[in-house]
């Protein structure tokens, strides 16, 4: 018995990694895993992206989904998560929509077309480590698809970037997931700034290179550009 539970302890060690593979829409989650969300190149590994400026920091190098799914504008969105998410690091959110003529089924999202809808803000917890909204949880933190978004279809991306080894190059590890989406019932607005992927991100942002255990909460600049929120 002593056995098993070293053995298992050791396992959820290992595997203390994870993947998004399901958008939920208002309460309401994509029908199975990897369905719209296209599945990512570490569907099986889990393990996060170590570069900032790779082509996987856009979607993971993921295959195109079978599905698009319905967003009305205005939503609350969030992910599930394949593991417990127990990295400390920022959520963010993007969307970039799909150019006239293609499709959300098979779009690769390149050029300077992602904008920002969401980051999340750490707090000093009483350990006096710095910790983030829904760390610890099996989700991604709930963020708004802003009313004024134009409808259409888009990608929408989602990260979470663990910044526990981000005192050294390339030791932020981020995890992240894009899914086919179509957008109803939006507005007029004209999101910005929009940034490419891989492009907007440097090596040695100071939200990427960083020691978490030398910083105030509101010294955290998170990567990438300002929220637009319609
Ligand atoms: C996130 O949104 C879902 C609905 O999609 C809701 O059930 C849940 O309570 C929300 N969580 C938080 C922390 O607000
Ligand atoms: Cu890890």
């Amino acid at each position: 018995m002593q056995l098993l539970t070293t053995l298992l302890v050791a396992v959820t060690a290992v595997q203390a990694h994870y993947t998004f593979p399901r958008l939920v829409v208002n309460g309401k989650s994509e029908e199975a895993d990897w369905s719209a969300t296209r599945r990512t190149k570490n569907a099986e590994s889990k393990t996060g992206v170590l570069s900032a400026t790779s082509p996987d920091i856009r979607c993971y190098s993921s295959q195109n989904a079978a599905k698009i799914m319905t967003v009305p504008a205005g939503s609350t969105i969030h992910y599930i998560s394949t593991q417990q998410v127990n990295h400390p690091g920022p959520t963010q959110y993007y969307l970039a929509k799909v150019p006239e003529g293609k499709s959300a089924s098979n779009w690769d999202g390149s050029g300077n077309v992602w904008f920002k809808i969401h980051t999340t803000k750490p707090t000093m917890d009483k350990n006096k480590q710095l910790t983030w909204p829904a760390q610890n949880e099996y989700v991604l933190t709930n963020a708004t698809i802003p009313a004024a978004t134009p409808d259409g279809e888009y990608l929408l991306r989602a990260e979470q970037i663990a910044l526990h080894m981000a005192m050294q190059a390339n030791g932020a590890q981020f995890y992240l997931a894009c899914t086919q989406i179509k957008i109803t019932g939006g507005g007029n607005g004209t999101p910005g700034p929009l940034v490419a992927l891989p492009g907007a991100y440097k090596t040695n942002d100071p939200g990427i290179l960083v020691n978490l255990g030398t910083i105030q909460p509101d010294s955290y600049v998170p990567p990438g550009p300002a929220v637009w929120s319609g």
